[in-house]
């Protein structure tokens, strides 16, 4: 049995629509029924059937998941997650952001998930700033790792700048990146 120990990090400057893996991760908000930046570009690549699916899903909690299927994407699955609003950073942000990380982790777990990528949760519209951001993402994802049997994990940035900070984030960590 794998362990986190054969789990390859990724990180990747990528369209996450595009990405052939198990599943991806919507930044998405609480209504769950779609809007801009990457959760209205996965809306737009999966068709409207991941709105209906979405419908019955009666909303997201912040720091909460919901899985969906992929449909037209190349993913099978889809796993939306709200990420915190930034609010100055005393208003439990980071303890959220963690939570929308482990609860997408989990629940991928249980769908027998081995590839998933995840975007920069809260990195866009809702104004998170990007290099605590990056910390959180790498820091929890690498202490849940070792209770699950991931393949892949795939950290997706849209411009350079948070690929950067991905690869800084790696130097620091005690665990080896791709990038
Ligand atoms: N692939 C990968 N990353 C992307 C893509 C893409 N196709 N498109 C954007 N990003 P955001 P949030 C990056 O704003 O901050 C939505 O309207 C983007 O550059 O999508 O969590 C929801 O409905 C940024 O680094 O999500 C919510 O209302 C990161 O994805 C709200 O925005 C997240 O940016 C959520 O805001």
């Amino acid at each position: 049995m794998k362990n986190s120990l054969n789990t390859i990090i990724d990180v990747k400057l990528t369209d996450i629509t595009q990405l052939p893996v198990d599943a991806i991760v919507n930044a998405a908000n609480k209504s769950l029924l779609g809007g801009g930046g990457v959760d209205g570009a996965i809306h737009a690549a999966a068709g409207k059937q991941l709105l209906r699916e979405c419908r019955a899903l009666d909303g997201c909690e912040t720091g909460e998941a919901k899985i969906t299927s992929g449909y037209l994407l190349p993913a099978r699955y889809v796993i939306h997650t709200v990420g915190p609003v930034w609010r100055g950073g005393n208003h439990g942000e980071a303890e959220l952001l963690a939570s929308c990380y482990r609860n997408s982790l989990a629940l991928a777990a249980e769908y027998a998930v081995k590839s998933i990528a995840f975007p920069a949760i809260s990195c866009g519209v809702y104004g998170y700033p990007a290099g605590q951001a990056v910390r959180i993402a790498v820091d929890t994802v690498l202490a849940a790792l070792p209770q699950y049997q991931f393949e892949q994990v795939i950290f997706v940035c849209f411009n350079e700048t948070l690929l950067e900070l991905y690869r800084q984030r790696h130097c620091q960590s005690a665990r080896p990146i791709n990038a």
